[in-house]
């Protein structure tokens, strides 16, 4: 019941509820997509995920906002100042990053803390900014059901269906539709409104996420078909 949106998705179309569906914005942080944050200091270009991915961010949230979807959620990478909720495998793990470019320092003068909550760096760029009602979500992890009360938000406003963008694409997008995926959420996953450092892997995600008739959900190539069917 209720109105819905029918997109043209793969691996078939899809009708989205609308009183029960959520745009759920991943990420959408300065530590990701400027110069000095903790992507770049991972080694990254990060130089091409803005104009790859912001247009289409801003056509989804223009048009949510202009409705009433059940919820608009902006999720952050964001550790506690304390670095509690950083776990020693990511502080200085695998990858082993020089010591001035880990979690919690600061890397370039005006970004502050890498991915630290509060420092201007892990702050949300200014085309992707929540505005007062939205719910922001921070989380130590890559999936945002980790360590969040994601899913209890969700259950509370009678959340189904979810409305996927953010960066980067096959980290943090990605755990996250799996996560979602698991808890029963519907998600489909908006092409140009989402963003990798590594672009094949954007591609193998979108591949990924459709396969086998839709195991972990749906995609749709742009943001504005999404917009026009809202
Ligand atoms: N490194 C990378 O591609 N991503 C992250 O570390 N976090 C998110 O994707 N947000």
């Amino acid at each position: 019941e209720g109105p819905t949106a029918k997109l043209n998705t793969l691996p078939k179309p899809l009708s989205l509820p609308l009183k029960s569906t959520a745009l759920l914005c991943i990420d959408f942080q300065k530590d990701f997509l400027d110069v000095g944050g903790f992507g770049h200091a991972l080694g990254n270009d990060v130089t091409k995920l803005a104009d790859e991915c912001l247009p289409g961010a801003g056509k989804l949230l223009d048009a949510a906002r202009k409705l009433p979807l059940a919820a608009i959620i902006h999720t952050k990478e964001a550790h506690r100042e304390d670095l509690a909720d950083c776990c020693e495998m990511k502080l200085c793990g695998p990858r082993c990053p020089p010591e001035d470019k880990r979690i919690g320092q600061v890397m370039v003068e005006g970004m502050g803390r890498l991915l630290v909550d509060g420092s201007p760096g892990n702050d949300f760029v200014d085309a992707a900014k929540p505005l007062d009602g939205e719910i922001v979500v921070p989380k130590p992890g890559k999936g945002a059901f980790f360590m969040t009360g994601l899913n209890e938000i969700l259950r509370d406003k009678g959340v189904s269906h979810l409305i996927v963008c953010g960066v980067t694409t096959e980290v943090c997008v990605q755990t996250t539709m799996r996560e979602a995926n698991d808890r029963g959420y519907e998600c489909v996953l908006v092409e140009d409104a989402t963003a990798s450092y590594i672009p094949k892997f954007k591609a193998s995600v979108i591949e990924m996420v459709r396969s086998q008739g839709g195991i972990v959900g749906y995609t749709v190539e742009q943001a504005e078909e999404v917009a026009r069917a809202l």
